[in-house]
């Protein structure tokens, strides 16, 4: 079920289906039509012919050929005219109709440009707001992994409020770090610099996870059971304070999950973490996650600052200022925001890791 933002030329996604951003005719055209055509030969726009156009908001499924995806499924986004014309119901409706088809035709994953955004013009920040809402709103009630696919310039991420409120806080931690003699000055300008070569050091830095005291593996199946053991909202007693803190990852989730109330499903669904990740977690006591996943998880659960670096030291993590990545998530954390789709989209604008699957987990 998870939504991820990725950077590439849809062309070369293999997934089981890429979505065209078409006109009514679906005989071809420019952008990433004319590319999925080209990449595809000359046997797709043959396909095409036989539909018979489509109408705009609609959409219509043909093979792939050439591709490395099995399908495309061709829609034809609003052309905008100023937004009072219907455009932001039309490209919903492009979305919705894309989806039902790639269920309809059993796909686990599908790829989209950003519709409309090109020759028709609709305003990039705002096709990509209602791309968001559309998918999310549908992956609530489906299992299906859905990439949108971004593709040159994407400088209009940064005119938004929100890039613009956490590069603010990046550069406060920088003053701060940097007007006070520190330990970690190495560390500092490795991530002014490069980023992943810090993300390195960082991990070279880790602490071994802790060890959970008991091994024994979670079924899944009787996974229920073992949660219903801790009664909820009652105060933990001495023993299990101190049984609590030996708990390895997947415990302390476990345990965390329940406190906060929520059902599992929840939780993976607000983590953008697909269900195959969450059982692998679930039935491994020792499961090791990366940063990333522990950050998801985090948000997914709203954990406050420190309920995160209690967290993340279940997994061997701590958050340093030495790293442009834990910075935004702090911001994220302490400004009380857990809405995991903007964080990814503040992450994908500075290049770094994406919360959720995909990242190595
Ligand atoms: N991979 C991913 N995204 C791409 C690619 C690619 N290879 N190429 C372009 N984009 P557009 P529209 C992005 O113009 O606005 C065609 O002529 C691009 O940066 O392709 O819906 C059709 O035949 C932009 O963000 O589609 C129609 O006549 C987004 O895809 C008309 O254009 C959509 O840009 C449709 O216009």
């Amino acid at each position: 079920m998870p939504l991820e933002i990725v950077r590439n030329d849809i062309t070369k996604m293999p997934v089981d289906a890429i979505v065209n951003a078409a006109n009514r005719s679906l005989l071809g055209g420019g952008g990433v039509d004319g590319a999925i055509h080209r990449a595809a030969g000359p046997e797709l726009l043959e396909e095409c012919r036989a539909l018979g156009g489509c109408e705009t908001g609609h959409a219509k499924r043909t093979r792939a050929y050439r591709l490395p995806a099995k399908w495309v499924i061709h829609t034809v986004g609003p052309i905008w005219r100023g937004g009072g014309c219907g455009e932001e119901r039309l490209l919903r409706s492009c979305y919705q109709s894309c989806l039902r088809i790639a269920v309809e035709s059993e796909c686990e994953t599908v790829a989209f440009p950003l519709i409309s955004a090109g020759a028709y013009g609709y305003p990039k920040e705002e096709a990509l707001r209602v791309a968001m809402e559309t998918i999310r709103a549908f992956l609530q009630e489906h299992e299906l992994t859905v990439y949108l696919v971004l593709f040159g310039r994407t400088e209009f991420l940064a005119g938004k409020q929100l890039v613009r409120d956490v590069q603010e806080y990046i550069d406060d931690v920088y003053a701060r770090e940097h007007t006070r003699p520190n330990v970690e000055s190495s560390r500092r300008v490795l991530w002014r610099e490069d980023e992943s070569a810090a993300l390195r050091f960082d991990q070279s830095l880790v602490r071994p996870p802790m060890a959970p005291r008991s091994a024994a593996p979670l079924q899944e199946e009787g996974f229920a059971l073992e949660k219903a053991a801790a009664p909820q909202g009652a105060e933990p007693s001495l023993e299990e304070l101190l049984r609590r803190t030996d708990e390895g990852f997947s415990e302390t989730l476990l345990r965390l999950i329940d406190e906060k109330g929520m059902t599992d499903a929840e939780c993976y669904k607000r983590a953008n973490v697909d269900r195959k990740l969450f059982s692998k977690i679930r039935s491994n006591s020792a499961y090791r996650p990366s940063k990333p996943t522990v950050f998801a998880f985090a948000v997914a659960l709203r954990l406050d600052l420190p309920e995160t670096e209690n967290l993340l030291e279940r997994a061997g993590f701590a958050i340093s200022h030495a790293s442009k990545f834990d910075i935004i998530l702090e911001y994220f954390i302490k400004t009380g925001n857990f809405d995991i789709f903007e964080i990814n989209e503040v992450l994908f604008h500075y290049d770094m890791p994406l919360l959720g699957s995909g990242v190595g987990a």
